[in-house]
């Protein structure tokens, strides 16, 4: 793939494959691609253009480098309020800038691929948990770091990890932070394919190519589907507003607009009521 690349940022890369692949690299490999907040606003502000462009059907999540693809919170700006912007602004209060962005990625209504060669460790093991799909290189590890490291991920890295791998595993995997090898995390159910990491981006591409080759608006309820019953009210309006979405292309949801507009009582009438 020949990628182009898509605004300027300090942290990440956005890139375009020209055939509907988005591509988000986090690049700051010297801490092994672990995340500060400025890093997270850039990856939200980049999952916001790719969301919006029409001409994208899936965005690809990965690390610069084969040694990570994130190692979590950058554990040189955590203070004691949470992760700072300046950690030399003395009156600066931290927060967790990646609370919003696994929740966007969750909502984001096209797929996103967690493209993972080396090190998904803490925060970062659970933004390629609330991605869609993994593909993992042969040399990737898996592992959660929290309760070693005085931090912990209860949300999506406790609740998506117990669907995923079942409820004594991810007990383990947060009690006893061990690290899980690419072929374990396949046989767990952790990852959908295992492949060398030489062809790592080739077979994420073709993985991608062969998503954008079904139809968007189906892929869209899925995901949407997929989220519904654990996201709640949450996930009843993504799907609600995309069915309204799709009923305001009915006559009978334009009869109501042009009546409203023409000042003029609506005529349902000729509406079958469904059985
Ligand atoms: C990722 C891992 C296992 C890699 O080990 P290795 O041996 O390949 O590399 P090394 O030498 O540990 O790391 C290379 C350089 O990257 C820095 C290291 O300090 C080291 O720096 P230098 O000695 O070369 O100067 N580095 C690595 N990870 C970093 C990090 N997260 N923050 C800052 N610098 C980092 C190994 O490096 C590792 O275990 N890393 C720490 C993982 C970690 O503690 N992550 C944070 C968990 S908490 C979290 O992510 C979180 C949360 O729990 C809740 C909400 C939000 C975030």
């Amino acid at each position: 793939v020949k990628w182009s690349q898509v605004g300027e940022y300090e942290d990440i890369r956005l890139e375009y494959s020209g055939d509907g692949i988005a591509k988000i690299t986090i690049c700051r490999p010297e801490v092994r691609n672990a995340f500060r907040p400025q890093t997270l606003i850039e990856m939200s502000d980049a999952l916001v253009i790719a969301r919006e462009d029409p001409g994208i059907g899936v965005i690809i999540l990965t690390g610069e480098g084969d040694k990570a693809f994130c190692s979590g919170g950058d554990q040189r700006v955590r203070g004691d309020t949470g992760y700072l912007t300046d950690p030399t602004d003395p009156r600066g209060v931290g927060r967790f800038h990646v609370t919003d962005l696994q929740i966007q990625i969750r909502r984001l209504p096209k797929p996103v691929v967690a493209m993972v060669a080396g090190y998904a460790i803490g925060g970062g093991h659970v933004l390629h948990l609330v991605c869609d799909l993994t593909i993992a290189a042969d040399n990737a590890r898996f592992g959660q770091v929290g309760p070693k490291v005085g931090s912990f991920d209860g949300g999506y890295g406790a609740g998506l990890l117990a669907e995923l791998v079942g409820v004594k595993k991810a007990k383990e995997i947060w009690f006893l932070c061990r690290q899980y090898d690419a072929q374990q995390a396949l046989e767990m159910g952790l990852v959908n394919a295992v492949v060398p990491l030489a062809d790592l981006e080739r077979e994420t591409v073709a993985w991608c190519r062969e998503m954008l080759r079904m139809s968007p608006t189906a892929l869209r309820l899925m995901k949407a589907s997929f989220n519904a019953a654990t996201d709640g009210m949450a996930g009843i309006q993504q799907l609600a507003h995309d069915a309204n979405l799709l009923f305001y292309a009915t006559e009978e949801a334009k009869e109501g607009r042009e009546a409203f507009k023409a000042k003029r009582t609506p005529d349902f009438g000729r509406f079958p009521r469904r059985p």
